[in-house]
């Protein structure tokens, strides 16, 4: 199964198409902002020549920003128009080929700073991550808008890789896997085929002893760049490697491990690998991987990675929530590899993720003005989380700007004789299914209403199939073809149709959104006692805001009715409300007292969506409330 190039999918419901505007309209331009007034589009200038001066910037990997805002803005563009955004990504793409060297480098911390140092620090350096999302821009430029002209430039990049690392080469890999999955991209856009092979190179390279990266410390002059790589290298001087994925050969990996986005962007490349060469034994390595992640390591939200250490897991059921890190860029990058384990199994269970972290995890992190943006999305706030408009280490604005921009590669997909609609947004497709050239049309308010419709139009009548994700939380879901006695059957979490179909054929499916509570495996130590409040696809979280009171003091009996009523608050969201107890904070013995001493009272708790809290200030927040 694949996805639909952007240019064959429309985006139509109310939900997605705001939030598609205000990623052109807000989030592209606060960005372009940020990267000028950082420096990061003058270190382009500089390294061209343009402008004087040094790399100016914290970090190593500053390019990256501008290279995933280059991609956003080319999703963004083949959505909708804007004259602004329009002017400014010609300008960055004027300076990035600019800044390029003849021989195909680039990197402007390295041409600017270090130019002696190039490639002899992989393990912290960032180089090829770097480079993995300029070749990311540049595919995304070439497939959404049919521009070449940074896909030249990628081009000659990736080919001064081919040069440097390989099998008769150096033995080489970036310590930020990304480089990988790009370069599987850009053999998919060239149909050349040498990008994808040394990109599956270096996966199978990777965790086999000794690392290359221990050899790289003995490199005096490049390890003064990151002296405290060190310590993440070596534990009591023994070399892991978890941090970076490179503990163990890609096929005996058998849980999720070290940083959390490096992680995801191994696995989405070694997806590829694995169907490249249908070799089970990788397959089952994923499937034992994922599962773990899945089922142990996973914030009801679909966030991962509980810890700011290492940005990444720690050990299972290790979810707490004060203190999740659960950062935007991971739970973006679990919508990225849900997709990769989607396309090559075709089982709903990865959309069941992908749509939890989308809708969630990830979506937490922009405002609903669309420019400010959190990096960590705990699962709890007393009051001192706040989105911003930047940060010093900038990965997750543009990072969820692009899946925003991109989200149509995401909610469905298509082979030559079926047409899967993993999430249920509304859309508009074209596309050749049964030989023929067909248009699909989902009318949908997703996710406030579970009801869609959706109306088949092959130019003449053709056979192919349509499959229906069935959500893992909808247990009361009806279909009806319409004026039709075909009968569906189920096939590995979607409901399926194999039919001929006809222009105007009607399919409804009702997914009978009800509120849930939800509660946790209870070794999760820190949901113990505690229940969360779902809607479809959304968790939902209690905010000071609504209450008029800290999240904290709540308890909530889970057999009492959650009303649903429509608001406009928060860009229209539904509201869930109950009664609830709240211990009154009139405590006035002391510290301590006899129990019996605290008051409580009853409330009407309402809660919102998850994604939506903190926008209107900060304040204290809770998803996993006290069952009482
Ligand atoms: O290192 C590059 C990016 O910055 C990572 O993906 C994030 O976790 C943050 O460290
Ligand atoms: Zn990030």
């Amino acid at each position: 199964m694949r996805s639909l190039p952007l240019s064959q999918i429309r985006l139509t419901d109310p939900f997605w198409t705001n939030w598609q505007k205000t990623l052109v309209d807000s989030t592209l331009p606060a960005i372009y902002k940020q990267l000028e007034e950082t420096h990061r589009l003058s270190n382009f200038r500089r390294a061209a020549g343009l402008e004087e001066g040094g790399f100016e910037g914290k970090f190593w990997f500053d390019d990256s920003d501008v290279y995933k805002y280059l991609e956003a803005a080319a999703y963004g563009l083949a959505i909708k128009k804007s004259p602004v955004v329009r002017k400014q990504v010609d300008d960055t793409i004027s300076l990035v080929l600019a800044a390029q060297q003849p021989d195909g480098y680039l990197n402007t911390f390295f041409q600017l700073k270090h130019p002696d140092l190039k490639y002899r620090n992989l393990h912290t350096m960032h180089e090829m991550y770097c480079g993995g999302h300029f070749i990311e821009a540049a595919v995304a430029f070439a497939e959404s808008l049919g521009e070449k002209k940074l896909l030249v430039g990628a081009i000659k990049y990736a080919d001064h890789l081919l040069n440097t690392f390989g099998p008769e080469k150096r033995r080489g890999y970036c310590g930020h896997e990304e480089i990988e999955l790009a370069l599987i991209r850009l053999s998919d856009v060239t149909k050349q085929a040498k990008y994808r092979e040394l990109a599956h190179w270096m996966i199978e390279a990777r965790g086999h002893s000794p690392s290359p990266y221990i050899e790289e410390l003995a490199d005096q002059e490049s390890h003064a760049l990151s002296p405290w790589a060190r310590g993440m290298l070596l534990q009591q001087e023994r070399y892991t490697g978890e941090y970076f994925q490179d503990h163990a050969p890609i096929r005996e990996h058998d849980k999720i491990v070290g940083h959390a986005v490096r992680a995801m962007y191994l696995y989405i490349a070694a997806a590829d690998l694995a169907a490249d060469a249908a070799d089970e034994k990788l397959d089952t390595a994923l499937e034992t991987i994922w599962t773990n992640l899945v089922s142990r390591r996973m914030y009801v939200t679909g966030g991962i990675g509980p810890s700011s250490k290492n940005e990444g897991f720690t050990e299972d059921f290790d979810l707490p929530n004060l203190s999740a890190y659960a950062e935007t860029c991971a739970a973006c990058g679990l919508v990225f590899w849900g997709q990769a384990m989607l396309q090559a199994t075709a089982n709903a269970e990865y959309a069941d993720v992908m749509e939890r972290a989308l809708y969630n995890g990830a979506l937490a992190g922009i405002s609903l003005t669309g420019d400010k943006f959190f990096y960590d999305n705990p699962l709890e706030s007393r009051g001192t989380h706040d989105r911003t408009p930047w940060f010093g280490c900038a990965c997750c604005p543009p990072n969820i700007a692009r899946l925003i921009g991109s989200l149509g590669k995401y909610v469905a997909g298509v082979n030559d004789s079926a047409f899967y609609l993993h999430i249920p947004v509304g859309l508009d497709v074209t596309t050749r299914l049964g030989g023929v050239n067909t248009k699909i049309e989902v009318k949908s308010n997703y996710p406030w209403s579970g009801e869609i419709e959706i109306t088949v139009s092959p130019e003449k009548p053709t056979d192919f199939e349509l499959l229906v994700r069935i959500p893992d939380w909808a247990d009361d879901v009806s279909t009806d073809l319409v004026n039709s006695e075909d009968e569906a059957d189920y096939e590995s979490g979607y409901v399926r149709f194999a039919r001929r179909w006809k222009a105007g054929d009607v399919v409804k499916v009702d997914f009978g959104i009800q509120p849930r509570w939800v509660e946790s495996d209870p070794r999760v130590r820190d949901n113990l006692g505690r229940i969360a409040l779902t809607y479809g696809p959304l968790i939902y979280a209690a905010e000071e805001h609504d209450l008029g009171f800290a999240p904290q003091l709540l308890s909530v009996d889970p057999e009492l009715e959650v009303e649903v009523t429509e608001s406009d608050i928060l860009g229209g969201i539904k509201l869930l409300a109950t009664e609830a107890i709240s211990e009154r904070e009139d405590f006035v013995e002391g510290l301590y007292a006899e129990v019996g001493t605290t008051g409580v009272r009853e409330n009407d708790a309402k809660f919102i969506p998850y994604y939506a809290w903190n926008n209107r200030g900060p304040n204290s927040m809770q998803v996993w409330v006290r069952k009482g």
